[in-house]
């Protein structure tokens, strides 16, 4: 495929949707079509998904919560993702499958082997050229989404995640960060440090990369 699929995992309120926001302007300034996109909800199938897989007054097991992220992502790449990448476009994905293995199997205790087979079959095989690791302490993640959400007068109709515990969001931070190691597709980032020196540094590596080069 002619396009360059990039996605950004790590805690809640890490940075995802700010960064991702500014590679996109960065990129279409500089004439690149690009996409930007989500899981879950990235799909038409997918936003209904989302609201249910989301809304933490429904209570569905473990099981079931996977199944509903897993069908999100086989719609996602069908209806949305691989259409982009055949015409070329630069695919900034928020979450991926790093974050089933990360959220599913590192927090909820699921086998990871499992995970990383069942996502190989809603992807269809499909692999991300860039995975960006946003790293942060979930203390300081937690607040700054529940800041967010307190400025933006938004309402906890998303808070499945949000109402774990602290050490539910530890787990979830070694997860990405063990992945990470593999090193290959995987690039971590402080994001404690600010936006714009966040932006920077993956811009950076975007532009480096053998994929971008070979499209210019
Ligand atoms: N999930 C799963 O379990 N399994 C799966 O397979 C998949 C997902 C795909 C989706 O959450 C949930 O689904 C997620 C994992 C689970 N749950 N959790 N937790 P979501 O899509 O609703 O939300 P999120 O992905 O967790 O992210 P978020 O809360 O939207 O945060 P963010 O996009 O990373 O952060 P942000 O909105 O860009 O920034 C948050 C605030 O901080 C905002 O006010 C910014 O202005 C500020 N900010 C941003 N960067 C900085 C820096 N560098 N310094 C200071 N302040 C900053």
């Amino acid at each position: 495929m002619a396009g360059l699929f990039i996605t950004f995992e790590g805690m809640e309120g890490a940075g995802k949707t700010t960064l991702i926001q500014k590679l996109a302007a960065h990129f279409s300034a500089s004439g690149r079509d690009v996409l930007i996109t989500r899981e879950p909800g990235g799909s038409g199938l997918g936003k209904k998904l989302r609201t249910i897989i989301l809304n933490a007054e429904e209570k569905i097991s473990s099981s079931a919560e996977l199944f509903l992220f897993l069908a999100d992502r086989a719609e996602h790449i069908e209806d949305v993702i691989k259409p982009a990448l055949e015409q070329g476009k630069i695919v900034l994905c928020d979450r991926f499958t790093d974050s089933t293995v990360a959220y599913q199997g590192y927090g909820r205790g699921m086998d990871r082997a499992l995970l990383e087979t069942l996502n190989g079959v809603a992807a269809g095989g499909l692999v991300p050229d860039l995975t960006v690791v946003l790293d942060l302490e979930p203390e300081v993640g937690l607040s700054r989404a529940k800041k967010r959400n307190a400025e933006q007068n938004l309402t906890v109709e998303e808070g499945r995640f949000e109402a774990e515990a602290l050490i539910f969001h530890r787990k979830i931070r070694q997860g990405f960060l063990e992945m990470a190691q593999s090193g290959g597709r995987f690039f971590v980032v402080d994001a404690m440090q600010d936006a714009e020196a966040v932006f920077e540094q993956v811009k950076r590596k975007i532009e480096n990369m053998p994929e971008t080069e070979k499209q210019r």
